[in-house]
Formats: C-alpha cells, sequence, structure tokens
C-alpha cells in the first residue's frame, strides 16, 4: 500500500500500516479487482512489451501491455536509489519507453531518434539512472501509436525525507482512453474529416434555439464568424466517447474499480491523465478533495470540488470521506461524451449514484484571443499579435489577436457555484531553486490547421522547424500563445516548466502545462541537463501530426 522505502522515516511509514493490514484481510479472488494494475517495487525492474488479449465490456481486442498488463505495472521507487529497468521489446515493431517527468540523463529518456534509437523488435534496452526526486509520474511508450493501444503505467517515488502531508491510504488512480478502432484508423478519420467524432455539432434546431434566445441577427453573426474561421464552438476534444471508452485503473465504468477506505480516515488519490487525447474534469460528489501535488511536485493544500486534468498531467489529492457509504469518483471527459468511474467504498461491491454529466461546454470568442472584436474583422492570417510573420508552409486557421491571461480560469463547461481548481491557485510549498530572472525569451505561437489536421510551432511542422538551442545553466523564459481553438498539453522532456502564476518564487513546477485556447502564458526553464529533450503537445495525435519540437541544451 504506502511506502516501504527504507529511508522513509517510521512515523511516516505507519501511517500506511493500518491500510497494509486491511487489504490482507481481503480474500484473494477479490483482491485484485481493486489491486490492480499490480505494483513492482525495488531498484531492478525487468519489463517486456508485449500484445496482450484485451476483455472490455464484453469485446475482445488486442492490447499493447508490459508484463502481460493494461495498464502496465505500477513501479515504486525511492528517491535516492538508483534503479535499473531493463526493458525487452517482444512486439513485431520498435517501441520505448519514456518516464514521464522523471528527470533522467538525456541517454536514459526514451524518445526514439533524440535520447537513443529505440528497442528494436526482439531487443532489450538497459535503462539505468539515479532517482533525484519524489511524487507521482508515469511512463508509456514514445513509439508511434503505443500509447494509445495500452502502453502506459504509473510510477510511485516515496520522498526520503517523508511526506509534507499526512495519510492513512494510497491509491493510484490512472485515467485513460481506450478504442477499438486502430489509432491508423482515427488518424485517417480525422484528416478525413476533423470533425469526424464530434457528434454535438449545432443544428438547425440548436439555431433556432439560439435565434430566440440572442436575436436573429446576432445568431447569424455569429455562425457567420465560426463559419469564416472553419470551425465550429462545439470542437471540444477532436476524438470523443463515440470511440472512446473512459477507463480508471484499465477499469471501464460499468467494472467499477474501487479504492477501500474506512470512515474518517485520509485518502490519498493519485490522479493520472494517461489518456492520448481526452481531458478529464475529476470531482467526487460529497466529498471536497484537497489537492497536494501537481505534476509530482508539493504545493500549498488548495481545497476544490472539482479539477481539470489535461493529458499527462498529474494531481494527488487528499480526501477525508466522513461517513460509512460509498463515494463516486466521476471523471468526465471535457466534451461530455463520456466518463470514466470509480468507487471510494467502505467494502467492496458497494457503489453511489453515478451523477449526471455537467452541460457541454461551448467555446466562445473569449476562447479564440478575440474578444471584443467587431463581426467581420478576422485579422489577416500570416500576422501574429507582434507582428511576426507566421512563414510555414502548413497554413493556420487563426492568430488570437487579443490573447489573454487566463490562469484565474479553470475553463469552460464548469456549472456556477462549484470550487474548481485554476492553475492560479497552485503555489509550491517550497522556493524555487534558481532564483535567476531569465536572460532571453522565447516565443512560440501553438498553430494549427483543422481541415488537414496538422498541428505545429508558430506554423511548422516538427520535419520543417530545426532545434530550439539553449546553453547549459541559460534561464530562459517560455511564452506561449495559444492560436488554436483546441486545448495543448506542452511537455519538455528533461527541465522543469516553471508555471509563472502569480505566486514568485513559489511558482509550481511542472513538466506538462496545458494551453487553453487563446491564452497567452509563460514560464521559467533553466537549463540545467544537457541533450537532445523532446518538446511538444501531448495530445497524441497533435504531436504525431506535427507538434513537436526539439529543444537542445548544450
Ligand atoms: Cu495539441
Amino acid at each position: 500500500m504506502i511506502v516501504s522505502c527504507p529511508n522513509i522515516t517510521r512515523r511516516r511509514f505507519m501511517q500506511g500500516a493500518a491500510a497494509a493490514g486491511t487489504l490482507s484481510l481481503i480474500p484473494s479472488p477479490l483482491r485484485r479487482a481493486f489491486a490492480a494494475p499490480p505494483v513492482l517495487r525495488g531498484t531492478e525492474f525487468a519489463l517486456e512489451i508485449a500484445t496482450v488479449p484485451l476483455a472490455l465490456n464484453g469485446r475482445q481486442a488486442t492490447a499493447t501491455g508490459v508484463n502481460g498488463q493494461v495498464p502496465a505495472p505500477i513501479l515504486r521507487w525511492c528517491e535516492g536509489d538508483t534503479v535499473t529497468l531493463a526493458v525487452t521489446n517482444s512486439l513485431g515493431e520498435p517501441s520505448s519507453i519514456h518516464w514521464h517527468g522523471v528527470r533522467t540523463p538525456s541517454p536514459m529518456d526514451g524518445v526514439p531518434g533524440l535520447s537513443f534509437s529505440g528497442i528494436a523488435p526482439g531487443g532489450t534496452f538497459v535503462y539505468r539512472f539515479p532517482v533525484r526526486q519524489s511524487g507521482t509520474y508515469w511512463y508509456h511508450s514514445h513509439s508511434m501509436f503505443q500509447e494509445q493501444t495500452g502502453l502506459y503505467g504509473a510510477i510511485v517515488i516515496a520522498p526520503k525525507a517523508g511526506y509534507a502531508q499526512a495519510f492513512d491510504r494510497d491509491y493510484v488512480v490512472l485515467l485513460s482512453d481506450w478504442s477499438f478502432e486502430s489509432p491508423k484508423t482515427i488518424v485517417s478519420n480525422l484528416k478525413f474529416q476533423s470533425d469526424y467524432y464530434n457528434y454535438g455539432q449545432r443544428t438547425v434546431a440548436t439555431f433556432i434555439a439560439d435565434a430566440q434566445r440572442a436575436g436573429l441577427a446576432d445568431t447569424v453573426a455569429d455562425r457567420l464568424e465560426w463559419g469564416r474561421m472553419r470551425m465550429s464552438p462545439t470542437d471540444i476534444l477532436d476524438v470523443s466517447g463515440a470511440t472512446y471508452t473512459y477507463l480508471i485503473n484499465g477499469q471501464p465504468p460499468g467494472a467499477n474499480w474501487t479504492a477501500l477506505f474506512r470512515p474518517g480516515e485520509r485518502v490519498r488519490l493519485r490522479f493520472i491523465n494517461g489518456s492520448a487525447m481526452s481531458i478529464f474534469d475529476v470531482r467526487i460528489d460529497g466529498l471536497p478533495m484537497t489537492v497536494v501535488q501537481a505534476d509530482g511536485n508539493d504545493v500549498q493544500p488548495v481545497t476544490v470540488d472539482q479539477f481539470r486534468i489535461s493529458v499527462a498531467e498529474t494531481y494527488d489529492v487528499i480526501v477525508q470521506p466522513p461517513a460509512d457509504r460509498a463515494y463516486t469518483i466521476f471523471a468526465q471527459a471535457e466534451d461530455r461524451t463520456g466518463y470514466a468511474r470509480g468507487t471510494l467504498a467502505p467494502r467492496a461491491g458497494m457503489a453511489a449514484a453515478i451523477p449526471p454529466m455537467d452541460p457541454r461546454p461551448l467555446r466562445t470568442m473569449a476562447d479564440m484571443g478575440m474578444a471584443g472584436m467587431e463581426h467581420g474583422e478576422m485579422p489577416g492570417m500570416e500576422l501574429s499579435p507582434e507582428g511576426k510573420r507566421l512563414e510555414g508552409k502548413v497554413g493556420v486557421d487563426n492568430v488570437a489577436m487579443m490573447p489573454a491571461d487566463r490562469l484565474q480560469s479553470a475553463g469552460e463547461g464548469f456549472p456556477p457555484g462549484r470550487r474548481v481548481l485554476a492553475y492560479a491557485d497552485l503555489r509550491a510549498i517550497k522556493r524555487g531553486s534558481d532564483p535567476r530572472p531569465p536572460t532571453h525569451e522565447i516565443t512560440l505561437h501553438l498553430t494549427g490547421n483543422m481541415q488537414r489536421f496538422i498541428w505545429g510551432f508558430d506554423g511548422k511542422k516538427f520535419s520543417e522547424a530545426g532545434p530550439i538551442e539553449l546553453k547549459r545553466g541559460d534561464r530562459v523564459r517560455f511564452v506561449l500563445i495559444n492560436d488554436t481553438m483546441m486545448e495543448h498539453p506542452i511537455h519538455l522532456h528533461g527541465l522543469w516548466s516553471e508555471l509563472d502564476n502569480g505566486h514568485g518564487e513559489f511558482r509550481p513546477y511542472k513538466h506538462t502545462i496545458n494551453v487553453k485556447p487563446g491564452e497567452r502564458l509563460s514560464y521559467l526553464v533553466t537549463a540545467d541537463a544537457p541533450g537532445r529533450w523532446a518538446f511538444h503537445c501531448h495530445l497524441l495525435y497533435h504531436m504525431e501530426t506535427g507538434m513537436f519540437r526539439e529543444v537542445h541544451v548544450a
């Protein structure tokens, strides 16, 4: 259950003793239902990547797993150890494993073509690196679409100095999206029609309803404006519940993955979004959640009713269920086309009501960075707000004319009255390790061509752009401006991204930063690790269609 690192103090370890005792009393046939996926501990690991038969909702499929498991086993490490992971590829194609958010030397980072040459079919690559951090992370394939077909798992690293917050139990809650369609089919469907999976298109009926509410002229103008941008306000996620089944720890909603507690205990839930394309809004009705960690780093505790978790992010929350009853862990896809569901319960087999989904969010003109614009005044397509030409061959749909600071907002689609986590709420519990101000800025526009389903930075695909060059020791401000109407969780490998969210030296350290439509945000980076690092949108099909760069630290 909790930590068993020799370097964890006795006092901290005792917090886990009661929970471990409870688990051992559970009859073994039941145990797997809420112990899955299995846990591997220690410093030496043998991991085998192979196809795995998967049964989900009565259908059979072939997935990509590790040691026969989807999700892959939970790896429990101890801060201060050196871990060795021998990864054997038993697939018929090249593979790889990337340790997401873990600061390894560049050759151990697991990105084929940048860190190493990948793991050939039948080959074994031995990863070995010191563990110099703690927290909740995850690992996944960085080869083709294997992440979509199951190659992802949790990493939990116990802190050497003990936990900042006490808790009695500790569970990984790994969210993911599964499709019975092959990833290649999904990509070709999106290339054929970018709203292929979007069944929420506004229709004649919604036009009439909008016209009655907002007036005919405004409604026509609104439709014309969206039409000119070749976009739809119902495009929230590119791939939806039309093809996805949403999973918690590999379990579909009906299987009801369950975490046990005794009333009054403090339960730490380690949420990881291991999806390919799905952003989730998470809540547990009747149970406030205290967020204590983001992307593996402790934050000042903040209590909320709901949080949005973008692809590849992690949030640790502590809940304290007071009553002898079940609570539903409810993770709606942002576009409300489906949900993942699990249960917190004092005994196995219990369930609570599944709440209705919240109303579907709609993109607004503010999401386009267009708030305040006159109708009909679409900007020239090539000019960014700084007047810099976007000279890519990709072509971009749109440029945010008035990109805004949106860190105070959790985004769209939350009913009033709910406390929802915003990025501005994240405040590190300790000062950042590099007090130097940045010496220069790197500004990048997040761009896209929806019609052709091509994504990039500054209108360029990866294949058209050179690396971003940094010198070792540089202190740099990255500025991201989202010119698209989709969110993009931007992940920088190897270096921390210190989100500049108003907390000065206490800015939170993140590995993945979700940039909302029309948003301009920035973060500081210390280039303290040499090598070739991947820098990309973590939406799998955005990365694969061009939203990827190399950051080179020389
Ligand atoms: Cu993206």
